[in-house]
């Protein structure tokens, strides 16, 4: 029996990524925590595997010619494990190609952007001199959000998942759409995505990844108290060291 991959982990939607992966493939794993509000993503151990200092990462104990290797980047993880087991990435190379630029079209517009909105709707200080910049953030990510929605949305019209059948695509981009709407970025203007979005939700794999990450007591960052402030200066003020 193959040795468990160990996955650098808490449950945000980059996590929820690889786990839902995992899950999918029927592999077996271990999950390291990473409790990013406490500070273990500036660990040294946990750098030499991850450099960016930003968690997911895997340690697989039997990677290429049986000696194990560590990936960083949800996306670089999740072409990895569809390489490793031949599912959910196509091997022929139109299929692989579109995969790849749904895939990489996630990680430099879906993700950044909804985590932007995410920064400036729920964690910006309000009680600012700047509170015009603030308001200028949040709506930019905003709009730039709800053309991403539009964008995907024309996608799936005419197709069940982004890239026909369903792949590591489709797992990148689903945790980072929303289920719940807000006023700002309501998902029912976007059928096509809501139909896609809900039919992930039911994968029994799915099911099992988010489950289990409820198991871990994520730190509400919006809250009062000394543990919530801590963990904001931690992680809301990086620069280089
Ligand atoms: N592009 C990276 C983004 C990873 C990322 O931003 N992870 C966040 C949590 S969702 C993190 O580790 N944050 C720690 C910090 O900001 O210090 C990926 O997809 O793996």
């Amino acid at each position: 029996m193959a040795a468990d991959i160990d996955v650098h982990f808490w449950p945000t939607p980059n996590g929820h990524k690889v786990t839902i992966a995992l899950e999918e493939m029927g592999l077996g794993y271990r999950i390291v925590p990473v409790n990013i509000g406490a500070g273990d993503q500036f660990k040294p151990e946990f750098q030499a595997i991850s450099p960016n200092g930003r968690m997911p990462a895997i340690v697989d104990p039997d990677g290429p010619g049986g000696q194990p290797i560590s990936v960083f980047e949800s996306g670089a993880i999740l072409q990895y494990l569809g390489r490793k087991t031949g599912l959910f990435y196509p091997v022929d190379e139109r299929g692989r190609v579109e995969v790849d630029e749904w895939c990489f079209w996630q990680m430099a517009n879906l993700g950044p952007m909804a985590g932007q909105r995410n920064h400036f709707r729920n964690y910006a200080p309000t009680m600012t001199a700047d509170q015009r910049h603030v308001a200028y953030g949040a709506n930019r990510y905003t709009n730039e959000v709800h053309r991403i929605y539009g964008v995907l949305n024309r996608r799936l019209a005419d197709r069940d998942f982004v890239a026909g059948e369903y792949s590591i695509a489709d797992m990148l981009a689903w945790p980072w759409v929303q289920a719940k709407s807000d006023a700002a970025l309501e998902l029912e203007e976007f059928p096509n995505l809501m139909r896609w979005q809900t039919g992930i939700a039911q994968r029994p794999a799915v099911l099992r990844a988010m489950a289990q990450a409820k198991s871990f007591r994520n730190l509400n960052l919006q809250q009062a108290g000394k543990e919530a402030e801590a963990a904001r200066r931690l992680l809301f003020n990086q620069r280089a060291r």
